[in-house]
């Protein structure tokens, strides 16, 4: 079976529906097709400043939103960044592979460095993307679901997988990136062209799974609309409308022309009153399965390490074959 491998911050206190929309959602659909690997990547996480104690919240928080989301553990390895020191390790051979002027020109580095001010900018977010290579290439993934916005991140691995194969044989799989085009980038609902986002958004511009479902209707409801009546797909000329209708499509599996047709002659509002509906529906029965994971820690904690063990039998087969091809003495 391919591989698929993909990671989630435990950087905020929810996830938020372009997460989900944008790569979340794959995650459970492609344990029928692919052995897959997922992670809350709390590397990554510090990368900003974090609190411990909300950091490791978070994380436990993180992890049960993927089960509630449908991830398996008995299918999926389920783990979290850290427990896998692999990645840390490899991360500093495919370092020693890329140029400072490649890594630069990363351009959620350049945003993130240039909204805190480049001394303030910690060399690990600079270094972020070659980390997330190497969380890829450890377990030789051949697909990562993942959003728009990680499609550069996801051509620096492909890179440094083949640099890597061409200096020193072929030894890594060049991973593709499994970006689902209608949802990949879901847009903030205050300004819908720019993405929703946990940095950027608004709290009104951004849905987050496990706010009160009411307030999350509201929000729909009042989300920035144009001026027109119709309600058709149409990006350019109505982002806020079509922003909706992607939204709308994805959690119902309704096509867009089907909506279309079905809202045709009816006005923004009804649209938002029944999206709103749906999203209710779609978010209260998946907090009360993400409560129930929190109810028992330790038995999360221990699927946790279950999880992290299975991806370290991967992981360390490919590393101690990188180490050997670079030339590292085996420690007898
Ligand atoms: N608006 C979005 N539309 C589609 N996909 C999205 N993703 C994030 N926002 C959208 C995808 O969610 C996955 C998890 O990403 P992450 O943990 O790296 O979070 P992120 O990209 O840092 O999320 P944010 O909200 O975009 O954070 P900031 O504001 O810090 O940049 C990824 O697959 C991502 O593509």
């Amino acid at each position: 079976r391919p591989r698929v491998l993909s990671g989630i911050q435990p950087t905020a206190d929810s996830f938020h529906l372009g997460n989900y929309l944008g790569a979340l959602r794959q995650w459970p659909k492609l344990q029928d097709t692919h052995e897959t690997f997922y992670m809350v990547v709390d590397l990554h996480a510090i990368t900003v400043e974090q609190d411990p104690k909300v950091l490791r919240e978070r994380t436990r928080v993180s992890a049960a939103q993927l089960l509630g989301l449908g991830v398996d553990p008995d299918r999926s390895a389920l783990f979290v960044q850290s427990h896998v020191p692999e990645h840390t390790q490899l991360s500093w051979v495919l370092e020693c592979l890329t140029g400072f002027g490649e890594a630069g020109r990363m351009t959620q580095f350049k945003d993130k460095a240039a909204k805190q001010g480049t001394d303030r900018a910690s060399v690990g977010l600079f270094t972020y993307p070659v980390l997330q290579a190497a969380d890829i290439l450890v377990y030789q993934a051949d697909a990562v679901p993942v959003g728009e916005d990680q499609r550069q991140h996801l051509e620096l691995s492909r890179n440094l997988a083949q640099r890597f194969n061409h200096r020193f044989g072929k030894t890594f799989i060049v991973p593709e990136p499994h970006i689902v085009k209608d949802t990949a980038k879901i847009f903030d609902l205050q300004d819908p062209t720019v993405k929703m986002s946990k940095s950027a958004s608004s709290p009104n511009g951004i849905v987050e799974l496990l706010d009160d479902p009411k307030r999350s209707a509201k929000k729909i409801r009042s989300a920035v609309t144009d001026t027109g009546r119709e309600i058709v797909f149409a990006p350019e000329q109505k982002a806020g409308v079509s922003n909706l209708l992607t939204i709308y499509s994805a959690l119902t599996g309704r096509s867009v022309e089907d909506l279309e047709s079905a809202y045709a002659g009816k006005g923004y509002g009804d649209l938002k009153k029944d999206l709103a509906e749906v999203l209710v529906e779609f978010i209260t029965p998946f907090q009360e399965r993400v409560n129930s994971y929190l109810d028992d820690i330790a038995e999360l904690d221990k699927v946790l390490a279950r999880g992290a063990e299975r991806a370290r039998q991967v992981a360390s087969r490919t590393l101690s074959v990188v180490y050997d091809r670079i030339g590292f003495l085996p420690p007898v």
